[in-house]
């Protein structure tokens, strides 16, 4: 009992769609995890129990970040002291902050507006006071 042309053709239907499915969705992640080449710089840095942002001029920010709508970011988020997380809730962007490691996530804002960044990562005592506010201008 060998197989018929018919289920030769029906594994070859299901192999071809499992094939284009997986390529699609590797296309996809590909594009969302790309960072673009123009993309400014920000250290992100953690530490108990708030925010500092180093842009590539120099200038630091603690507890507000300032960024232009219409513009890309790079965030090489990293931590002083202990597992922090770096979280976005409206950009639904987060990023683990952990001592010795530079972890980067990107994004690119397109209407001016603010919003909260806080901590994800239950980091000690003061955690839930992790916050600072991200204020993207026009
Ligand atoms: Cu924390």
């Amino acid at each position: 009992m060998g197989h018929t042309i018919y289920e030769w053709v029906y594994i070859g239907v299901v192999v071809g769609i499992l094939i284009w499915v997986g390529a699609d969705s590797w296309l996809v992640e590909k594009h969302l995890e790309e960072i673009p080449e123009e993309a400014t710089t920000i250290r992100v840095v953690a530490q108990q129990w708030f925010w500092t942002f180093e842009h590539p001029d120099g200038t630091k920010e603690v507890g507000e970040l300032h960024v232009k709508a219409g513009k890309a970011y790079r965030f090489e988020v990293v931590s002083k002291d202990v597992i922090h997380s770096f979280n976005v809730p409206y950009f639904v962007m987060t990023m683990d902050a952990v001592p010795g490691r530079v972890n980067k996530i990107w994004f690119a804002p397109a209407e001016p507006g603010e919003f909260l960044i806080q901590c994800r990562e239950y980091c000690g005592l003061l955690h839930y006071q992790m916050r600072a506010k991200l204020i993207v201008e026009a």
